[in-house]
């Protein structure tokens, strides 16, 4: 009987993986990322919130990446400084000298936001999971937060549970739904004065409240770098999520859990318009799962002052896409819808034509791994300002190439294995290969203006060494 107790005690402390983690990082960063999100490779993020009102922030080369940052805007409005002085010049002259940031929550009424036309645009761009802002830096919160009365979508403004409706759409659309969640907050008095009830009694609270409420995939933490890790309790709130949570089996987290953490600890690693703070990101293959974000434009709440040129072309964007891939990661990419709920119509072109692009080469993409075999393949695999990338699945190896190739496309000591087939996605026209001096060449075929793509794709079948 005792025996049987213990063992029914084991069952129960163990999760379903068999795993039992423990509050730090050593055990923590033991669990896998789940497959999913590694085979998603592209997925859209959302920021919205009262900064969505007046989408204001600085544009131009003289600006730093992260000071044109629209969603910044209360922030800018109260410190002192050189780019601040542009968001309080803007602010007065627009709303005068009484007008308060909280002043904006009533006037966020997302009246036309309609979820399932998002949730339609989402699939279309072939996008495989979203992460909206369920709480930015602001504190106010896109869903009924008991912690956050009266500065959240429910008690203000759009008086609408956005995370929930959200979550309903994209999850109908087989899509994952994740959130985006700060730890800090810039304004909060608890924060400021009592930190530790700020932890216990806000954060932890709100975290396994949208945790419990909508069974997310992802949880997207950020604002970490004020305080370390051990202040924040986020091994102890990773130990939950991974142990007794009910999403403890394909819910993902990125690497913002404590100032000492990014790139180092929690789940999938993150760059942001392709940096790890203030350092160069991760631009060659590494070995774990990560992720680049960063908006169409250059920044992640809407701009109404940022012109086309500011704007990422399709193929631009394509590009990065592919190159992060092709060196492991996946892209976050960014939109910033208007206070009203529409998705301004630049990006939904941008979404889309990502979209068509996916449509006819996605098999390079989702699922894929990057094709790096040693030191060596800086001829295979070449780096972000190349016009060749490679990435592999099954039985095939993918050559992307950004520019239609002119001659033949020679890959340096690559030898198949088995005889090498080689075909163009989205065409029927079959492409000769040959292997000589070492090298395996693809012959382009002959093409006309209409076979015109954002970039093409040769697929190789055949086990290549
Ligand atoms: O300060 C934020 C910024 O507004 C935005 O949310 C990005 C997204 O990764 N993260 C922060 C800076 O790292």
């Amino acid at each position: 009987m005792k025996n049987s107790v213990l063992i029914l005690f084991l069952f129960l402390a163990l999760n379903v993986n068999g795993q039992n983690y423990k509050p730090v990082w050593e055990s923590l960063d033991k669990r896998p990322v789940p497959q999913w999100f590694e085979d998603s490779k592209f997925g859209i993020f959302i920021h919205w919130g009262v900064y969505s009102v007046p989408a204001w922030g600085p544009t131009g080369d003289s600006i730093g990446v992260y000071d044109k940052y629209a969603e910044w805007y209360w922030n800018k409005l109260v410190q002192p400084g050189k780019v601040q002085k542009y968001f309080k010049n803007f602010h007065l002259k627009t709303y005068g000298p009484n007008f308060k940031y909280q002043d904006f929550a009533p006037m966020f009424k997302a009246e036309l936001f309609d979820p399932d036309k998002w949730a339609e645009l989402f699939k279309e761009s072939g996008a495989k999971y979203i992460v909206l802002t369920s709480k930015h830096h602001e504190g106010f919160t896109l869903w009924p937060s008991a912690q956050s009365w009266n500065w959240n979508s429910v008690d203000v403004g759009p008086h609408r549970d956005l995370c929930g409706d959200l979550t309903t759409a994209v999850k109908s659309k087989g899509l994952h739904m994740g959130f985006y969640y700060s730890l800090y907050e810039w304004f909060n008095p608890i924060y400021k004065d009592d930190f530790n009830s700020y932890v216990d009694e806000h954060m932890m609270p709100q975290m396994k409240d949208l945790v419990t409420r909508y069974s997310p995939d992802i949880l997207w933490t950020d604002g970490e770098w004020d305080k370390t890790s051990k202040e924040w309790k986020s091994e102890e709130f990773l130990a939950w999520l991974y142990n007794e949570s009910p999403v403890k089996q394909n819910i993902v987290v990125n690497d913002r859990w404590g100032s000492e953490t990014r790139s180092k600890h929690g789940g999938i690693f993150t760059t942001e318009y392709g940096l790890v703070g203030d350092k160069e990101g991760i631009e060659n293959s590494v070995p774990h799962p990560w992720e680049e974000c960063r908006g169409i434009g250059t920044s992640f709440g809407f701009n109404r002052t940022e012109g086309l040129a500011d704007y990422s072309t399709a193929g631009e964007l394509i590009k990065v896409l592919i190159s992060t891939v092709s060196a492991g990661g996946n892209l976050l990419l960014d939109i910033g819808p208007g206070a009203d709920g529409t998705i301004p119509v630049i990006m939904q072109q941008r979404l889309l034509e990502i979209g068509k692009w996916l449509k006819t080469n996605g098999e390079a993409i989702y699922g894929t791994r990057s094709f790096v075999r040693s030191k060596k393949d800086e001829a295979i695999n070449p780096g972000t300002n190349k016009t060749v990338y490679f990435t592999q699945k099954d039985n095939n190896v993918y050559v992307i190439c950004l520019n239609w190739p002119k001659g033949g496309i020679v890959l340096k000591g690559v030898k198949s294995v088995s005889k090498a087939k080689v075909s163009l996605l989205g065409t029927a026209i079959s492409v000769s290969v040959k292997e000589s001096g070492g090298n395996l060449i693809i012959n382009p075929p002959a093409m006309t203006p209409d076979d015109h793509q954002l970039a093409y794709v040769f697929r190789i079948n055949g086990m290549i060494k």
